[in-house]
């Protein structure tokens, strides 16, 4: 029961019985307000054959229309609320003009029924799903779903879990064949993230290791509209601190270090260092289609100059505690600002000049490239 509530389908259900519970109601009001007053030839026992069909009709057009769908995480219930009740309508007035006794229902009243229902059901559904959500978040944490690349899979878990976030689905920008990674269910396809995201408890869409061009841009918009939280873990660049213990005593210098995993959010397949230099030398000039790196300095001072295309930015290595993460599909310039500063480089890739983009234009040209191939999977909405 406690997975049921979990996992969405509780709330789909007592949405279920919501709607029926409005139609009854509309239904009731509508004889009151109508038939009963008018004395008109329609008798109760056809009237309560007629809240039947209408029962029966709500429910199909709930699970075969899957209508619900639509009211589960939106924000405003006006128009969902609207298609369920003119699917109804439509439904119900094709069986009732299919029926040979169909003269014995009061169309008036269908019409009186499915408006009070259409107001009840917004006004209810809006009320209800808002005493659910204080009711989870009481002694709950935001559930989330991931999205990344099969490359930072298992890191992005690993920092969500360190964030005690609720990590419920992954959903992988670039397809691979797997079902599960680390025991999170990996969604296969945006329509699926979609439906997962209306019917399920989902409160943060989390967006990790990932340059922020590759998330479609109507994906984020979709989820935004729906009330969710996006949260990019981390950006195409990010700062890190690199554990650095100095002795007491200043003659004993100081040790940092790095850990895999812990501190490096990628397999580490190469490792390299620049040095022998000069002050104000550049080198760079490239970008990298998959090759993420850690740079840091150990001595001296270089100024790592970054570009994505739209900004530039730059950042100053001149201290051991200090580290860049750099996410591939950023251009990047190095100055050296002292003589014999070294920088060392933590890679994910080996040695493949295939993957680097030399030149400038390339890389505006690649970006875009990459952007429209990626928009192909868009559509989140209905
Ligand atoms: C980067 C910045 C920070 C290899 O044969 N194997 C290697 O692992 C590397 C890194 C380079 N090379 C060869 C390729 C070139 O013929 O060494 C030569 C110099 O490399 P490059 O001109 O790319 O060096 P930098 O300083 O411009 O860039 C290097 C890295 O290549 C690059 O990945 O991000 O340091």
């Amino acid at each position: 029961m406690k997975d049921d509530f979990r996992y969405g389908k509780l709330k789909y259900i007592s949405f279920i019985l919501l709607n029926m519970a409005c139609l009854i109601v509309s239904n009731y009001l509508a004889y009151k307000l109508y038939l009963e007053k008018k004395n008109v030839h329609f008798t109760l026992s056809n009237y309560k054959t007629l809240i039947l069909i209408m029962l029966l009709i709500d429910l199909l057009v709930t699970i075969g229309f899957n209508t619900l769908k639509l009211v589960l995480r939106r924000k405003s219930e006006l128009l969902p609320c609207l298609k369920h009740v003119a699917l109804c309508f439509v439904i119900l007035s094709v069986v009732l003009f299919s029926l040979r006794q169909g003269a014995l229902y009061s169309r008036a009243t269908v019409y009186l029924a499915y408006s009070i229902d259409f107001a009840l059901l917004c006004i209810s559904h809006f009320i209800w799903k808002n005493i659910l959500k204080v009711l989870r978040k009481r002694n709950k944490t935001a559930s989330a779903l991931l999205m990344t690349t099969d490359r930072f899979a298992e890191d992005g878990i690993f920092e969500l879990v360190k964030a005690r976030k609720d990590l419920k689905y992954l959903y992988l920008l670039k397809n691979i064949n797997v079902t599960s990674i680390k025991g999170i269910e990996v969604i296969k396809s945006v329509e699926e993230v979609a439906a997962i995201i209306c019917w399920e408890w989902i409160d943060i869409i989390n967006i990790y290791g990932v340059d922020q061009q590759m998330i479609p841009e109507k994906l984020i918009n979709s989820c935004k509209d729906m009330g969710l939280k996006v949260e990019f873990v981390d950006l195409n660049y990010r700062i890190i601190d690199v554990k650095t213990i100095k002795n007491e005593d200043p003659k004993y210098g100081a040790l940092s270090f790095l850990e895999g995993k812990r501190d490096v959010p990628f397999p580490i397949r190469r490792v390299y260092w620049i040095t022998e230099t000069e002050a104000n030398l550049h080198r760079g000039f490239h970008a990298h289609k998959l090759n993420c790196q850690l740079l840091f300095c150990p001595y001296g001072a270089i100024d790592i100059i970054l570009d994505d295309g739209k900004e530039k930015r730059t950042v100053r290595l001149d201290e051991p505690g200090k580290g860049l993460l750099l996410m591939p599909g950023l251009w990047r310039e190095m100055v050296w600002k002292k003589s014999g500063s070294v920088l060392c480089v933590l890679a994910s890739e080996y040695y493949d000049e295939k993957e680097y983009i030399r030149n400038y234009d390339e890389f505006i040209a690649y970006d875009r490239e990459y952007d429209t191939e990626v928009l192909e999977v868009t559509h989140i909405t209905e």
